[in-house]
């Protein structure tokens, strides 16, 4: 059994290389490849681990032998889910290693906006002391906290704003009813939530759901958290909608401009990264899960497989 890493590890422990060496002959790839170098390193492999790689239709096409895929991270939208199927290729994701990192990093983002820390911080190192003029705040108990998405992180989130002393109102695609969470229409969580945060999957159904009509729907005084893909937000609505104070803040770990963003000139938006999941914990937790979904695989019993509906038959 021939298992690759097929794009520059993020972190790589001694115990997961061990661990994966008891399961076949593991090779890591140091770099991130091009398209046809990728198709050749995934054709070589029986299993693969992908990190950062986009694997289009195209390249599912051309690739021989391979069997199953991990995907490093929750997300899933660089993988062709029904190309993978269609060519016979199982693909999982890791769907629980970063739930509570993300939704502790939307309150860093949150109360960073909210309390004005980056400027607080410049203003005490320029020699300010006891300014208060550009700070005044606006609790968090008794505002309405509004998930879009609630599913694990959603979840997370939910669980610290009901410590803040927050009303939380949530909405999902499912019609599924959550415990402490009042469920709502997207509509009307845009309107009634003091502060929004967006927690649901990157896909064809969700891209731009955070339309100009529903993010001019918010209140003027509510902050926006996107701590997933910049893809669900109208960028462009937001950013007009920031500048002329319709909304009074953003906290982003993702944009979708990631060179000039005029988002980039604004005082009230706080940008992260993409460094939500980003903490020992959860890069441990990620670990341990991709050696569990690549044991699964291997012992018969592949688990969080995303790409089930679409395929069609294994390949010999
Ligand atoms: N987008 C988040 C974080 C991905 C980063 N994780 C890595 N590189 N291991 C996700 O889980 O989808």
């Amino acid at each position: 059994m021939k298992i690759v890493y097929l794009d520059k590890p993020t972190y790589m422990p001694d115990s997961f290389v061990r661990e994966m060496g008891k399961l076949g002959a593991f090779e890591i790839y140091e770099d991130r490849p091009d398209e046809e170098t990728a198709v050749r390193r995934l054709t070589e492999a029986d299993i693969a681990i992908v990190e950062w790689t986009r694997l289009t239709a195209d390249m599912f096409a051309r690739i021989r032998r391979l069997q199953y895929l991990s995907l490093v991270m929750t997300s899933c939208d660089l993988i062709d889910l029904p190309a993978a199927g269609a060519a016979g290729i199982e693909v999982s994701n890791c769907p629980t290693y970063s739930a509570r990192s993300v939704a502790e990093h939307v309150f860093a983002l949150l109360m960073a906006v909210n309390r004005r820390i980056l400027h607080a911080d410049r203003t005490v190192r320029q020699g300010g002391s006891h300014v208060y003029g550009p700070f005044l705040g606006k609790e968090l108990f008794g505002a309405t906290f509004g998930v879009i998405g609630t599913g694990r992180i959603g979840q997370e989130a939910a669980r610290i704003a009901r410590g803040f002393g927050m009303r939380v109102i949530g909405s999902n695609l499912s019609g599924r009813e959550v415990p402490g969470i009042e469920r709502k229409e997207l509509e009307e969580l845009m309107r009634e939530s003091d502060v929004v945060s967006v927690h649901a999957p990157h896909n064809d159904t969700t891209r731009g759901m955070l339309s100009a009509e529903l993010l001019a729907s918010m209140k003027p005084s509510a902050i926006l958290i996107n701590t997933c893909r910049a893809a669900l937000v109208d960028e462009e609505a937001l950013f007009s909608l920031l500048r002329d104070g319709r909304i009074a803040g953003a906290g982003l770990d993702d944009v979708a401009k990631v060179r000039d963003n005029p988002l980039y000139a604004l005082g009230n938006v706080v940008f992260s990264p993409g460094s939500a999941w980003y903490t020992r914990e959860a890069r441990d937790a990620n670990m341990v899960e991709l050696l569990e979904n690549i044991r699964s695989y291997v012992n018969g019993t592949p688990k969080n497989i995303v790409n089930g509906k679409y395929l069609s038959g294994r390949r010999l």
